[in-house]
């Protein structure tokens, strides 16, 4: 009898295309029978189920029909700063191959889908003239989607700042580079909003600006002194909140406007009122120079007074801009911050296992599928946020295809599985989450790991450009199917 439900289980998965050849018979013989669906685990009926890319990450092409450098083109031709000195000149030549692409989500059944637009396609220099060749390719991607009965939802900023506003004032240093955004997204805004219904201003303020300008892992790799980098994380936001104007006054009425930001997210160590309570001051203080800032339109106490002399500075009309309501809030979900109560002043403090403690082929990707259920609960609880999208979720693997071709990613599909477990809790207990975006839809340039950690449902040979399947592709499709995870 167990083996009866497992071998149907498998049938089941075995049914998707690319594996199907592996087990004719049992699929054949077993192809009539009833969906497999718990009714006490499925997601809410019309759940968006989606997948995610950047532009930097699969685009290639990078100096075709006009398009300007970025940062992460100078930093990845730098010597030593990406594994192998990758680059991402071809990537996986999604510009030439989109139309593939989109098959490929197709296939999967993914109803949306989250891409990002490279700013120095379409303002070259950052500012001044508009470049209409490379906002054409966003028109071609956009009416191949919704040719294909998917819904595009376009991220304005994934980290490619256009090199020339880095060389004139220091990127995101300068309050230019806020102001120049707003442009950008203003008019993209104008150009895209009769098809593109969802945006999203800037891909986690949490790792470009702190890797960026602090650590110097990713472009444009400097370690800036404490007053100017907090300066910088404020023009950030700011950016954020003038494109949100920017995108509301020359869109389509009705045109939506959110962010995708990997928030620290705080789980409490045990489920009980003392640590919950916790993770949810914590989730405020550990956030508070972006999302918090973002939500509440101040800069919490203890953030200023931690900063000191080196607080930013910034005017009422500042907050005001950065807090602009907004129709969703995104966030990108991989690894847990665990908390616990204490009696410290802000009364938390994050707990740490460094030496025995559960990861994916990432070393930061530390394994907590409790954050899909605490990150969104948080957001819904502390600020009242009525519609919430995960933006990003997946993880790296090892990912070395079998004899047959195939990438039998089982570490993939049990990290999604228990991950997509708590985001289905999250929906039972009526957090207000909406959609899901998984990342990736195919492997790609993972930024100063180069080619080396994959991230994709598609296992992709860099020498072809040939895009496989890998077995997380059948079970993602599956889950569409039944908009359950068992
Ligand atoms: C997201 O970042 C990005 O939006 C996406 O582009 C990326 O491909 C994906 O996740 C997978 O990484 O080098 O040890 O200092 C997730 C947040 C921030 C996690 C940078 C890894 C580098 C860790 N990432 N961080 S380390």
């Amino acid at each position: 009898m167990d083996n009866d439900i497992s071998r149907r289980t498998f049938a089941k998965v075995a049914g998707v295309a690319a594996l199907s050849t592996a087990m004719p018979t049992v699929a054949a013989a077993e192809a009539a029978e009833p969906a497999i669906v718990a009714p006490g685990r499925l997601f809410p009926r019309g759940f968006l189920w989606g997948s995610a890319t950047a532009a930097y990450q699969v685009e290639g092409a990078a100096t075709e029909d006009g398009r300007g450098p970025s940062i992460w083109d100078t930093f990845s031709h730098t010597p030593g700063k990406t594994v192998n000195g990758a680059t991402g000149d071809i990537a996986d030549d999604h510009y030439h191959r989109y139309k593939e692409d989109v098959q490929l989500m197709k296939a999967l059944g993914v109803k949306a889908y989250r891409f990002s637009i490279a700013w120095p396609r379409v303002f070259p220099q950052g500012s001044g003239a508009p470049n209409p060749k490379g906002l054409d390719f966003y028109n071609r991607l956009v009416d191949e989607l919704l040719a294909n009965g998917i819904k595009p939802f376009a991220t304005l900023y994934h980290w490619d700042l256009p090199q020339a506003l880095q060389d004139n004032g220091g990127g995101w240093e300068s309050r230019n580079t806020s102001e120049a955004f707003a442009r950008y997204a203003g008019y993209v805004a104008q150009h895209l909003s009769d098809r593109v219904r969802n945006f999203f201003t800037i891909n986690e303020f949490g790792a470009f600006v702190e890797l960026g300008y602090n650590n110097s892992i990713h472009a444009p790799g400097l370690r800036l002194p404490p007053a100017r980098f907090n300066q910088t994380r404020h023009h950030a936001v700011l950016g954020h909140g003038l494109a949100v104007q920017a995108i509301r006054a020359n869109a389509k009425p009705g045109t939506r406007v959110g962010l995708a930001e990997n928030m620290t997210i705080c789980c409490p160590v045990i489920e009980n009122e003392a640590h919950t309570k916790a993770a949810e001051r914590a989730t405020r203080e550990m956030n508070a120079p972006y999302m918090t800032v973002i939500q509440e339109g101040k800069y919490t106490d203890a953030y200023l007074a931690g900063a000191g002399a080196d607080a930013p500075r910034f005017t009422a009309a500042d907050l005001k801009s950065i807090s602009s309501p907004l129709d969703f809030v995104g966030i990108n979900i991989y690894t847990p911050t665990w908390v616990r109560a204490d009696d410290s002043p802000l009364g938390f403090t994050a707990v740490k296992n460094p030496n025995s403690y559960p990861h994916m082929l990432s070393s930061w990707l530390t394994i907590g599928p409790e954050a899909l259920y605490w990150g969104p609960r948080n957001v819904a609880k502390i600020w009242k946020v009525k519609e919430i999208y995960i933006t990003e979720n997946g993880c790296s693997s090892s990912d070395v295809p079998a004899a047959d071709g195939i990438v039998y990613d089982t570490d993939r599909v049990v990290y999604l599985r228990n991950y997509l477990s708590h985001l289905q809790r999250a929906t039972a207990d009526g957090i207000p989450v909406k959609g899901y975006f998984l990342w990736s839809l195919m492997d790609n340039f993972e930024w100063a790991d180069g080619y080396t950690n994959r991230f994709g449902l598609h296992y992709v040979d860099y020498e072809t450009q040939k895009r496989t399947p890998k077995l997380s592709a059948s079970f993602y499709r599956e889950v569409i199917t039944r908009n359950s995870v068992a």
